[in-house]
């Protein structure tokens, strides 16, 4: 055998590097979907720190982020929507459940069906309505479409839409925040279609090498388009990619919001305290088409209608809350009640919001102290 000539690598103090332990190649399936008791409806998992009030909170984030959902849909039956309409129908505890376990300083990243984590992150519905429909009192005042925006002072960063390269992206933002001494975590989500794209695993790499606080919820959610994932991966669970990083992985029941919390909890607290980054696969069911001009012909016959009648994550919540008697039926209906006044008053909002005057659209797009002044539009002189 070849004598490996490398020199001992040493960790960042100057002592010898401590060998990561094996654990890493091993998937945790502790939060893993466990198969539904016959008979019985699924709930979640009963084994949780949250609090009551906690709970309830995750119950009134599924409910807003549903009925958001909905409220564009109509809007864009009205043709009042400008561009596409993505649903996360049917994924929303992956979003909340895992959003809700950062610090409200930690850096996130969405993708189009994570409208529940940017709700968490304490988005309001107007905005979200005033972005779909391009209106100038939206977050990018008409500049861009749906998902992409973002807030750099909340943590919040808009996605691009070239699939995987959020993950280089955020790795960045993490190596940034350590150089700044700054203990922030960054939560990245990626599809399974994005997470066969080669920016992602250079962006897992680096971050996995530089032991970078990066969690990443790749979301199972059985199709890219209208690939389905087993045509696009050889892998059975892409959390197996995770040995590939020398990182941990976890498979997480995407649609329990309770296992979704608990997970990213963990790998949260595993990142913060400088161990590295994880790798957390939730398995997870795209109700809708990908937008909602796709009519899902390519669907199996019966497989929309079984995920909504036995695995959706709010009957499954519902049923969790009411079992353990966290809520009654009423209080439940009440916060329902509540999101719909909320989501009731900001489309009107949204809607009463002008569309921008033409002239926006030069301004906050480059940086115009460096661009040339030959290139300048005219408009900025004035
Ligand atoms: C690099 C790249 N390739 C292709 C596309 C076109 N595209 C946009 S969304 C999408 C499917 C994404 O599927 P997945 O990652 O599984 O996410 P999901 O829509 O299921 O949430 C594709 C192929 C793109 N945006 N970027
Ligand atoms: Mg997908």
């Amino acid at each position: 055998m070849a004598e490996n000539h490398q020199p001992k690598r040493e960790n960042r103090k100057g002592g010898p590097r401590r060998r990561r332990p094996g654990f890493q190649m091993r998937i945790s399936t502790k939060y893993a979907p466990r198969k539904p008791v016959e008979g019985q409806a699924r709930s979640c998992i009963s084994d949780t720190s949250l609090k009551p009030e906690q709970m309830l909170e995750l119950y009134r984030y599924l409910k807003l982020t549903r009925l958001v959902e909905e409220r564009i849909v109509n809007l864009y039956r009205q043709t009042k929507v400008v561009g596409g309409v993505y649903r996360s129908l049917g994924q929303e505890a992956t979003a909340v459940g895992s959003a809700y376990a950062l610090r409200s300083d930690d850096f996130m990243t969405p993708i189009i069906r994570d409208l529940g984590a940017v709700f968490v992150k304490g988005v309001r519905p107007r905005e979200i309505l005033a972005q779909y429909m391009a209106k100038a009192w939206g977050p990018s005042g008409g500049k861009d479409l749906n998902v992409h925006f973002g807030y750099l002072d909340r943590g919040f960063i808009g996605p691009i839409s070239h699939l995987g390269d959020m993950i280089p992206v955020m790795t960045g933002i993490l190596l940034g925040a350590r150089l700044q001494k700054k203990d922030i975590v960054g939560l990245a989500y990626i599809g399974d279609g994005g997470a066969s794209t080669g920016a992602f695993y250079e962006g897992m790499n680096f971050a996995a090498v530089q032991r970078l606080p990066l969690i990443v919820i790749a979301e199972y959610n059985h199709y890219a388009y209208s690939t389905p994932t087993n045509m696009q991966t050889a892998v059975r669970n892409l959390a197996e990619r995770a040995a590939a990083f020398g990182i941990p992985g976890y498979i997480v029941d995407g649609n329990d919001v309770i296992a979704c919390y608990e997970v990213t909890k963990q790998a949260v607290d595993y990142a913060r305290k400088g161990r590295g980054a994880v790798l957390i696969e939730a398995k997870t069911y795209r109700r809708k088409g990908h937008a909602e001009h796709d009519d899902q012909r390519y669907v199996p016959e019966g497989e929309i209608e079984y995920w909504e009648k036995h695995n959706d994550p709010i009957d499954r919540f519902e049923k969790f809350l009411l079992d353990q008697k966290v809520a009654t039926k009423e209080k439940l209906e009440e916060i329902t009640a509540d999101v719909m006044r909320e989501i009731d008053e900001d489309s009107e909002w949204a809607e009463s919001s002008p569309m921008p005057e033409p002239e926006g659209a030069v301004f906050g797009v480059f940086d115009n102290s460096i661009v040339p002044p030959a290139f300048r539009p005219k408009i900025l002189e004035r």
